[in-house]
């Protein structure tokens, strides 16, 4: 496991190029009608994920909504996994099953890709829950978007994370809108994080536009949270540059935002700082640009040669044998989650 003092940045830069690059032959590969369903691209918020996962460990958990596709790709899921499940192919990470909003990866903690807004909230706080409980220093990192903040299930997770003291971080990724909604219309705080003040968990606003903040305040919080277990809230000032999905006219937001936003695009930022600092040249930058467009590509052929998931599949990973009436997960060893994610249950 790699020490976050040791993650570097450059190889962090290329975290980014990847993800955006992935992310822009996706939404090709969609118009191609090569992927199916919803489709949810995360390009202008590279740095909040990247910046994250480079200040925590490899065995701390990660839970995020269905804006998915960078936080599997930054834990390190393959792009080809990743492609693959774009494409519903039985090699994707959720089998084909999932799609592009049900990624998941249990080998690299990471529990999701969450479909219906602020429902994986309580799922994140039942995981700092259990890392409480085996009195483990795992922290879960919890991502979700603006629109999560004034749903139910937000506020009763954040209410039980703080009585109990879990070691949780809240990540709103806060780009302005949920689908065509401003935050400002859809919610009564001044500021986001103020929401985190009601429930006595501390919160900082953070310019999630600047990969070397998140990850420094990340850290910070990740090193306290291990010293003594608590919950935080980061509320990460962030944008997308794509509509809300694929099939978004953006007629909710200006040009001129658009444009503002753009000229502080997170991957030129880390560029020009490294440049500035004599940590890159041009031609590196342009080899690892080259690299990540390669990776890309050669996923996209990975995830169109491989096999559909077989019919008679379709409902597995559902159900754990055994969680229903008759039988109680309780009664094995391995618990019927663990049986789930792990893909060992076929009904
Ligand atoms: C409970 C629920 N209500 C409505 C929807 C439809 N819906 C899908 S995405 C979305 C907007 C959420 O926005 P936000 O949380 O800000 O995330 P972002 O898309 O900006 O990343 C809505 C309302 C849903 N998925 N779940
Ligand atoms: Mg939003």
């Amino acid at each position: 496991m790699q020490p976050v003092e040791q993650r570097d940045e450059v190889e962090m830069l290329s975290l980014m190029l990847l993800i955006r690059r992935f992310e822009e032959r996706a939404s090709q590969q969609y118009q191609a009608q090569k992927i199916g369903g919803f489709c949810h691209l995360y390009i202008g918020q590279e740095a909040v994920v990247t910046g994250a996962i480079a200040a925590v460990r490899d065995d701390d958990y990660i839970i995020t909504a269905y804006r998915d596709h960078a936080h599997a790709l930054a834990r390190g899921t393959s792009a080809d996994a990743c492609m693959a499940e774009l494409f519903g192919k039985e090699t994707g990470c959720s089998r084909g099953l999932g799609g592009s909003m049900h990624f998941f990866d249990k080998k690299h903690h990471m529990y999701g890709g969450h479909a219906i807004v602020a429902a994986h909230v309580p799922l994140a706080v039942g995981l700092a829950f259990a890392i409480k409980y085996r009195g483990e220093d795992r922290v879960t990192l919890c991502f979700f978007g603006d629109g999560a903040i004034n749903q139910g299930a937000f506020h009763e997770a954040l209410n039980l994370a703080a009585l109990y003291k879990l070691p949780i971080v809240f990540i709103c990724e806060n780009n302005l809108f949920a689908m065509g909604t401003s935050v400002k219309r859809s919610t009564s705080l001044r500021q986001i994080v103020d929401r985190a003040e009601g429930y006595d968990i501390p919160g900082e606003i953070i310019d999630g536009m600047n990969f070397r903040e998140v990850r420094d305040k990340v850290a910070e919080i990740v090193d306290s949270i291990r010293k003594e277990a608590h919950p935080a809230f980061l509320e990460m000032r962030t944008y997308r540059y794509r509509g809300h999905s694929m099939s978004d006219p953006a007629s909710y937001r200006t040009k001129q935002e658009l444009e503002k936003y753009r000229l502080d695009d997170p991957i030129t930022r880390l560029r020009a700082q490294l440049t500035r600092e004599g940590k890159l040249t041009n031609e590196q930058f342009d080899l690892l640009d080259k690299r990540a467009k390669e990776t890309v590509l050669a996923a996209v052929k990975f995830a169109e040669k491989s096999p559909q998931p077989p019919l008679d599949k379709l409902y597995d990973y559902t159900y754990a044998n055994g969680a229903g009436a008759t039988g109680s997960p309780a009664d094995s060893d391995e618990s019927a989650a663990d049986r789930v994610v792990s893909g060992e249950d076929r009904q």
